[in-house]
């Protein structure tokens, strides 16, 4: 870390008056959003710009913090020195990052296909959020940065699933900076889910169909819309999940599927290897995967519960 720190610094030696662009991956969620924030407390002439979108949690922290962000498309490149690019290092993510200069990457994630390159690349595997390498990096730390770092802690860790013993220390600090209450990071960091879809998600648990397949309690449903907040919300309890949805506009099934930590089975290759039969794509992570298909939601969730039967046969074995 403080190596990193030494890095950072001579960036800043370097960069610190400099008209930079500061943005971050694709549907920026808090641990994005703040990033991007804490380092523009210290770049007073970049501004921040937004690839497309944000997720819920972190367009309404932005409108609580009344902060607008510019369109990173809209932007005219020649303005600027270059990019300074927080929480994401592939364009997969950030598929714009390639056609600028990046002079800085902060990031946490590991190592991806597609790596963007850049002038100073700060990586930490081992971190749980970019946010908690901000709180080290930073020479200082304002009040109001202090706070948004904390939400994102928050945030990022999934309230501390995948927090260490240091990021307690870091926040612990960033709430004491900030002379708020842990309650109000809180709020901010998991913000109610708005009316229609807790009525989305609520409908969603009445409607599911549960099974049991080799000791493992799976649940399926058909949704209007939401997918991925309803296969998140079932799979509190269920050990796996899969819900649909029939996108119209494509002709197609979305699935959204997600499994809790002790279940050894690889979503992303559920998803895969159901897609592939039923003319669609796949993939995402072990425990929280999607796909498309050309069929409908209720003979595409049957192919997901087909592959995934082979698969836990397989593990069994
Ligand atoms: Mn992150």
């Amino acid at each position: 870390m403080k190596k990193l720190k030494e890095e950072f610094n001579s960036f800043l030696e370097k960069y610190k008056d400099s008209k930079l662009v500061i943005t971050s991956h694709s549907n920026f969620d808090l641990d994005a959003l703040c990033s991007c924030i804490a380092i523009k407390s210290v770049l007073p002439n970049a501004v921040m710009a937004l690839p497309d979108k944000m997720d819920a949690p972190a367009k309404a922290f932005a409108d609580s913090l009344g902060l607008r962000l510019e369109e990173l498309g809209k932007l005219n490149k020649e303005e600027y020195e270059g990019l300074v690019v927080v929480d994401c290092a592939t364009s997969v993510l950030l598929g714009e990052g390639k056609d600028w200069e990046i002079k800085l990457i902060v990031d946490h994630h590991h190592k991806s296909e597609n790596p963007l390159s850049a002038e100073t690349f700060l990586q930490d595997e081992d971190a749980p959020s970019t946010a908690e390498m901000f709180g080290e990096i930073l020479p200082e730390v304002s009040a109001d940065v202090a706070f948004v770092l904390g939400v994102a802690i928050i945030s990022d860790t999934a309230r501390f699933k995948s927090a260490r013993a240091h990021t307690f220390e870091v926040l612990a600090k960033m709430i004491e900076k900030s002379g708020k209450k842990y309650p109000e990071f809180l709020v901010n960091a998991e913000p109610e889910v708005d009316l229609e879809n807790k009525l989305n998600v609520l409908e969603a648990f009445k409607n599911m169909r549960i099974q049991m397949h080799g000791g493992y309690v799976v649940v399926t449903a058909v949704v209007p819309a939401h997918e991925s907040l309803v296969s998140s919300s079932l799979s509190e309890l269920a050990d796996i999940a899969f819900v649909a949805k029939w996108k119209n506009e494509v002709s197609e099934s979305r699935v959204s599927s997600r499994a809790r930590k002790h279940v050894p089975i690889m979503l992303n290759d559920v998803m895969k290897e159901a897609a592939e039969e039923l003319g669609g794509g796949g993939g995402g992570h072990p425990k929280a995967a999607g796909c498309s298909s050309k069929a409908r939601p209720g003979e595409t969730l049957d192919k997901c519960i087909e592959v995934l039967i082979r698969k836990i046969d397989e593990v069994k074995k």
